[in-house]
């Protein structure tokens, strides 16, 4: 399943290498025969991984010799370079960022490196600030200041936002853009589109009809702050958040080839672009041509039917596999919002949400579902009012009353408990084997390092009242790195035990991500798409899990709470250790 390594991809690793090579003061000539390789492999017209497998010769491309053409059969092999693993262990691979600023070459990061022992970005912001690096020749009041500005340019230009806030601006961008007279189409691409957790910026797509002026109307939006460059067919905005938005206007007849252009990923279009040269064809963002005649590029179905493959979502997009599936027909239907009929996590006024049983009840019926479990914390967190015991059983007579009064919406009693630094749960089993829904998860020590982290989640696996495993990774996007663990061995164990996983729709953790959701589901694990909701608006998240989840290849029969409730109660009790 591992995706075929490109020529790019090569060619990055080369460049890796003969920039390693060169802060550690290596032999000159290898760095620029590593240069070469990688300029020769951009401009081939055919993948090196199909070369080598028609057993064709590398060493009659040029610049490459015996030594980069086994190198190149390593990478597509194994997928990894062991002379780059071994240089790594020599010269720290955070000195590349260093490399990145404009008027640091290899020989000054050597310098940095040697004399200071700098070794990151922040590292040289710091020296940089404590007038350390005056110290330094070569380093003047000039270079030093123009470091500093170039430091915090790509701190503006790595900045990410979680999807979900650029969502407001993006539709609110979009309802003011079709408001005005003669916008036709506007469709935000890039990243945004594939459904990507976060985004760098908007890129955003319009046509309009002959003579409309829609720059004007772009850069006159209220939430506009800054206006970096305004052309005809091309403008660039900073918003308020500080989110930038490209804007491009395509004709109508280039619409499809615009749109698959710019929702990427690059390393998609490179595989798409490569297929159509080697079907005599050429694809850019204005169309499909052959002979320099366009023979597609209105809608995206015609720009890939012209490479003789079906549309591709944009959540695939990633080169993680869709060519080969699409080649094959095997392109999965993927999971959609309306396929989830209930959901298995939220919380209420009775631990740490805002809602009662009853609006949170009638606000997941309003929002088309079938049934919800109520998870309250168990007591071990103290910060969110966790229910002991006593206060678990009184909800769950109420929550008996109330399934009697509602139509149309039918609550699961549950609960999330904790899992403990030593994997047992807080709460004994007497207790939770009365529930419908038992859903463990990590909410303390995260730092565990990774065997002991495993072996605190395959413990926890062992108890047999558990169902599920909420946000398994602990991420917060941005704000707190995944648990250490072993992930195969984990996924290994949850398949083997039957237990389920959540994908939960947390716009901030998102967790599982798509890669993990995607290997849980190729292990046959069942998934719950969950809200976490905490209080009644918050169902509306589901599509942000939904997303998420297409990015992982997931269909509605991956996702076990697009069972009707009958169905789900029996892959309830199968889970079930
Ligand atoms: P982001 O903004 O960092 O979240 O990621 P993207 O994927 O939105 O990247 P962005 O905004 O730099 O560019 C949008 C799309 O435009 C990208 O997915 C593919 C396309 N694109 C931009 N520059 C290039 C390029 O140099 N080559 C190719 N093949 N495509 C490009
Ligand atoms: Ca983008
Ligand atoms: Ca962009």
């Amino acid at each position: 399943m591992s995706p075929e390594i490109t020529n790019e991809d090569i060619a990055a690793v080369f460049e890796e290498m003969a920039d390693l090579l060169d802060i550690a003061g290596d032999n000159p000539f290898k760095i620029r025969a590593y240069r070469n390789a990688a300029r020769t492999l951009r401009n081939l017209p055919r993948e090196a991984a199909d070369l080598l497998r028609a057993g064709e010769d590398l060493t009659r491309l040029p610049g490459i010799g015996k030594e980069l053409a086994a190198k190149i059969r390593e990478l597509v092999e194994t997928g990894r370079l062991r002379a780059l693993d071994k240089l790594h262990r020599r010269v720290p691979e955070s000195l590349e960022e260093l490399l990145q600023i404009p008027g640091l070459g290899p020989k000054r990061v050597a310098a940095l490196w040697h004399a200071l022992g700098i070794r990151n970005l922040r590292q040289l912001e710091q020296a940089a600030r404590s007038g350390e690096l005056d110290k330094l020749p070569g380093f003047g009041r000039k270079t030093i200041e123009r470091i500093l500005a170039a430091i915090e340019e790509k701190r503006v230009k790595d900045r990410r936002f979680l999807r979900h806030d650029a969502a407001r601006h993006a539709e609110a961008l979009r309802a003011w853009l079709l408001d005005a007279e003669g916008v036709q189409q506007v469709v935000v691409a890039g990243s945004f589109r594939r459904g990507r957790d976060t985004v760098g910026d908007l890129d955003v797509l319009v046509t309009v009809r002959d003579g409309t002026d829609v720059m004007t109307r772009f850069t006159g939006w209220a939430r506009v702050a800054r206006v970096v460059s305004r052309g005809i067919t091309r403008s660039t905005v900073f918003l308020k958040n500080g989110l930038q938005v490209d804007l491009r206007v395509v004709l109508p007849e280039q619409f499809g080839a615009a749109l698959a252009y710019f929702t990427g990923s690059r390393a998609h279009s490179i595989r798409l672009r490569r297929m159509a040269q080697e079907q005599g064809l050429k694809i850019n963002e204005y169309g499909v041509f052959r002979d320099g005649r366009i023979i597609a590029g209105e809608t995206e179905e015609s720009v890939y039917a012209s490479v003789g493959l079906p549309w591709i979502p944009p959540e695939l997009r990633e080169n993680r596999g869709e060519f080969e599936a699409a080649r094959e027909g095997r392109l999965p239907k993927l999971i959609q919002r309306a396929d989830l009929r209930g959901d298995l996590h939220c919380h209420t006024e009775a631990s740490d949400g805002h809602g009662s049983l009853r609006e949170m009840a009638e606000a997941a019926r309003a929002a088309g579902l079938e049934y919800l479990a109520v998870t309250d914390h168990s007591p071990h967190i103290g910060v969110v009012h966790g229910l002991d015991e006593n206060r678990l059983l009184r909800q769950l007579d109420e929550i008996d009353r109330l399934n009697e009064e509602l139509d149309g919406i039918t609550l699961l009693k549950g609960m999330e408990v904790d899992i403990l630094e030593d994997g047992r749960l807080d709460m004994p089993d007497a207790v939770l084997s009365r529930l419908d829904v038992v859903i463990g998860a990590v909410h303390s020590h995260f730092r565990l390092g990774r065997a002991r982290q495993t072996r605190r989640l395959l413990r926890a696996l062992e108890n047999p009242c558990i169902h599920l495993i909420a946000h398994p990774s602990g991420r917060l996007i941005q704000r707190r790195q995944p648990i250490d663990l072993d992930w195969p061995r984990f996924l290994d164990a949850v398949a083997e035990r039957g237990c389920l996983l959540e994908l939960n729709s947390q716009p901030l953790r998102l967790d599982l991500d798509d890669i993990h959701a995607r290997q849980a589901k190729e292990r046959g694990i069942g998934i719950a798409i969950n809200s976490d909701a905490h209080g009644p608006a918050d169902f509306a998240l589901l599509d942000e899990g939904v997303l998420q989840a297409r990015r992982g290849w997931l269909e509605a029969g991956d996702v076990i709470n697009t069972l009707p409730l009958d169905a789900l109660r029996r892959r309830l009790a199968r889970a079930r250790g």
